[in-house]
């Protein structure tokens, strides 16, 4: 992928210095059932991200962090200080109680990359950049670092941000960052070659038909919603079931009225409600107060549109029906995103030449690869994901093939 015409060493990945870094790597933030646990700027992900920079200097390349807490190690370009940069990268953050894979492969086999090139004395006429990019899950926003970097992050996008406005302030403290500062990440397109992640897939298909690579086509786009629905509290003894405004009630219908309309209407999107907290939380009150998490994806913009309107129209026809108030607050939107048919291209070229199998699919998921689109040719290489389970400590992906997309990535 380093372009057919660049000397490169034929020799492959390290794979097994490679497997010793991915186990260092998950090392922090383990959880006992096999996971990692690394919000963003938590103590496990500052510690992810302070190793990251160590192994990158310990290999003989340049290292750097910019005003929005992207991290990269640098192999410049020998013969031009101008050169282009081609980023390779991901992100070390996780969702709370992740798996190892998702994020950290990508960085990890980035950094190899490039470690691969120095030592084979790659002699490349752009610079190689591994990146790590701050908050790609969302924790505090999502796709933070990706958008800073991109130029696509406003003011306006952090005003109500996933995590809520006090997390990002605290996290950009703990972080060392100032708000004001995360735009100054901005990048000159004209400055970047071009950007290539390895991500897992996260989903079933490539395993399902034992496929060694996926070249991804596009990656779905999603809308979140922070939706509080206000009933009345009562006394759980004293108060008549046809006497309450129940909003831990008010949430289950709101839950359930989502699936029906995305099963039935959008038979090929996804809408979850993944945090649900009803208050004040207790056995004897009925709930005043259910705070919901909404999110939901598509592959189509206008879709997207439709699902909106239909969804949040159900959710304040069922509050105004129980007599609950809502207040219904936009919290983030990523746009669907198709990725370079070029690349496309390439990361097939490559795998042929590796002799491995390919098949083009979109991503279910999100990915930085869709906030670097916006600005420079993008692309995304998906390996198998063992049972399609992500998002869950049982993440994991044959380590034969995790090596194999670090090869194409680095073809
Ligand atoms: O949410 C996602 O799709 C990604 O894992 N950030
Ligand atoms: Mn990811
Ligand atoms: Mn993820």
């Amino acid at each position: 992928m380093i372009g057919p015409s660049q000397a490169y060493s034929p020799n492959l990945l390290d794979g097994e210095r490679m497997r010793q870094d991915f186990e260092a790597l998950a090392r922090f933030g383990a959880t006992p059932d096999g996971g990692v646990s690394r919000p963003t700027f938590s103590d496990a992900h500052l510690a992810a991200r302070k190793w990251f920079l160590a192994r990158a200097e310990a290999g003989g390349l340049a290292t750097h962090v910019d005003t929005a807490g992207n991290h990269s190690a640098v192999l410049r370009a020998r013969h031009s200080s101008d050169a282009r940069v081609l980023l390779l990268g991901s992100h070390l953050d996780s969702v709370p109680g992740g798996g190892r894979y998702d994020g950290a492969l990508g960085v990890v086999a980035a950094l190899h990359v490039l470690l691969a090139c120095k030592g084979a004395g790659a002699d490349l006429p752009f610079t190689l950049e591994a990146i790590d990019f701050t908050d790609e899950e969302g924790t505090l926003v999502g796709l933070l670092g990706s958008k800073a970097l991109a130029g696509t992050l406003t003011p306006e996008f952090l005003q109500s941000p996933r995590g809520g406005r006090q997390a990002l302030v605290a996290g950009l403290e703990r972080a060392g960052l100032r708000e004001e500062r995360l735009f100054d990440a901005r990048r000159d397109p004209g400055l970047l070659a071009g950007y290539l992640e390895l991500h897992i897939e996260q989903g079933p298909r490539l395993e399902r038909e034992a496929v060694q690579i996926g070249v991804v086509t596009a990656i779905v786009g999603s809308r979140s919603f922070r939706i509080v629905l206000r009933g009345v509290r009562g006394h759980a003894g004293t108060t008549p079931m046809d006497a309450r405004h129940d909003a831990a009630v008010a949430a289950a219908k709101v839950i359930l009225g989502v699936r029906e309309i995305i099963v039935r209407d959008f038979p090929s999107c996804v809408a979850t409600v993944g945090d649900v907290r009803v208050e004040p939380g207790a056995f004897n009150v009925v709930p005043g107060v259910a705070r919901v998490a909404l999110e939901f994806r598509s592959q189509d913009e206008g879709e997207l549109d439709a699902i909106e309107s239909e969804v949040l129209a159900r959710i304040r026809a069922l509050a105004e029906a129980d007599g609950i108030g809502v207040e219904i607050s936009p919290v983030a939107h990523w746009q669907p995103t198709g990725l370079d048919p070029m690349i496309w291209g390439a990361i097939e070229r490559a795998a042929a030449d590796l002799g491995l199998t390919t098949k083009r699919l979109p991503s279910g998921a999100g990915h930085d690869a869709q906030a670097l689109a916006a600005v420079t040719p993008s692309g995304l290489i998906f390996v198998p994901s063992i049972g399609g389970v992500s998002h869950d400590p049982g993440e994991s992906t044959a380590w034969g093939d995790a090596v194999n997309g670090a090869n194409v990535a680095r073809r």
